[in-house]
């Protein structure tokens, strides 16, 4: 349990406007707090849909020190529930994707149904009562085929994010799509430096070459360029195409159709399409890019021929795992319709870039010399957004505790 006097004294201690204190980034007890009051509580997305195809398809993840996992029952019902035993705690399933009728632990080979009773259990004795011993349900939402679960007893509002979403998701058809890639990479800095950076483009312009070709990257936070009326022009063709553009937004979301740079219809490295075979076909792909945001931990941009879900899973106070996914019409196959590697590339090199500017920014934020700095509003809104929004958050969650 961490110590919410310091945890308070230095939420407190935080300026407006400003990045936060020391300790909020490298502190043991900010960090299980982190755990508790934020990830524990929050809505994470950890998937879609596509991705349990069948009837005993599921995957497992880890959420900070949490593993869960997440199904398809034999009715076809989508549930998930904390990957652990209910015998002595064993992890059940190792993370990743698997497919199986029922679930069985490892360790002693307690066996459950997909709806999580305990269907066998060996040499348990005559007072055992199995009835007692089911597998512990998450909550779960499937918002289009976005698949967001939460850790916590009395989860924020989905509604919201269901109603005013959906409609910008839809034409995605993300209900035709298939896991093209997913990578995980290991960052050596707390998980809100991550999140930080990954909210702002202050640093894209020369950070990220690849990226900078197609990515406005000096837009600002709800991509308005300013002067240029590039925008006007790209919603007058968005909605001519029937596509809503937003931007919509809730405390913890955010979702928002925006132009890619001039001349650039794909966040490709060329800026041309990638995948033969389109999510969305509409304007010949030609759609911007939909992207979404969800505090505290992850971000996805939709292109017309594919989608790319960034997430940010705390490990300790100063380690970070990012986990990507990628994902493709269904139908478009591998080496005829896409190139693995081409369609990786441009967000692998992202977050390369991303994790050594995270763990420069984690060492300088270490010195004793680090006091908390102003944000550009105009160049990184959304950073700011990101830990107004964790301030707020943690701090209502002192004042309840
Ligand atoms: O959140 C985003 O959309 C992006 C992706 C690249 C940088 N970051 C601001
Ligand atoms: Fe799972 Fe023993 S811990 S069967
Ligand atoms: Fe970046």
């Amino acid at each position: 349990m961490a110590d919410l006097a310091k945890i308070k004294a230095l939420l407190d201690a935080r300026r407006p406007g400003h990045s936060l204190p020391q300790g909020l980034y490298n502190d043991p007890d900010a960090f299980d707090f982190d755990l508790e009051a934020i990830y524990g509580r929050s809505w994470l997305q950890v998937g879609f849909e596509c991705e349990l195809p069948r009837p005993g398809s599921h995957f497992a993840t880890t959420l900070g020190r949490w593993p869960i996992i997440v199904l398809r029952d034999r009715a076809g019902e989508l549930r998930a529930y904390h990957n652990s035993c209910r015998h002595r705690g064993s992890q059940i399933c190792p993370d990743g994707h698997g497919s199986s009728q029922r679930l069985v632990c490892p360790y002693h080979k307690w066996t459950y149904e997909l709806t999580g009773e305990l269907a066998h259990a060996s040499r348990m004795g005559d007072g055992f009562d199995p009835t007692a011993h089911s597998l512990k349900p998450i909550h779960l939402a499937n918002v289009g085929g976005v698949l967001l679960v939460c850790l916590g007893d009395d989860p924020p509002d989905v509604e919201g994010f269901r109603r005013e979403f959906t409609p910008l998701l839809a034409p995605h058809n993300l209900a035709d799509a298939k896991l093209a890639h997913q990578s995980t990479l290991h960052e050596k800095g707390n998980w809100k430096l991550v999140m930080e950076n990954a909210r702002e483009c202050y640093h894209c312009a020369t950070g990220h070459p690849e990226l900078a070709l197609t990515f406005p990257v000096s837009a600002s936070g709800h991509f308005d360029y300013g002067e240029d009326d590039a925008l006007e022009r790209f919603n007058a063709r968005m909605t001519a195409l029937g596509l809503p553009v937003g931007p919509v937004e809730g405390d913890w979301w955010q979702a928002m159709r925006f132009a890619l740079n001039e001349g650039n219809v794909s966040m490709t490295t060329d800026g041309k399409p990638t995948v033969a075979r389109p999510m969305c076909a509409l304007g010949g792909g030609d759609i911007g890019s939909l992207r979404w945001s969800i505090e505290p931990h992850s971000f996805t941009h939709a292109c017309g021929d594919y989608l790319f879900m960034f997430s940010a899973l705390p490990i300790s106070p100063n380690e970070t795992v990012v986990h990507s996914k990628w994902l493709v019409h269904k139908e478009a196959v591998e080496g005829v319709d896409y190139d693995l590697e081409r369609l990786t590339h441009l967000w692998t090199a992202t977050n390369l870039q991303d994790r050594d500017l995270v763990e420069m920014n984690q060492r300088g934020v270490n010195s004793p010399g680090y006091t908390p700095g102003p944000y550009s509003t105009e160049a990184e809104a959304l950073a700011l957004r990101f830990v107004d929004w964790y301030v707020d958050t943690a701090k209502a969650y002192c004042e309840r505790a």
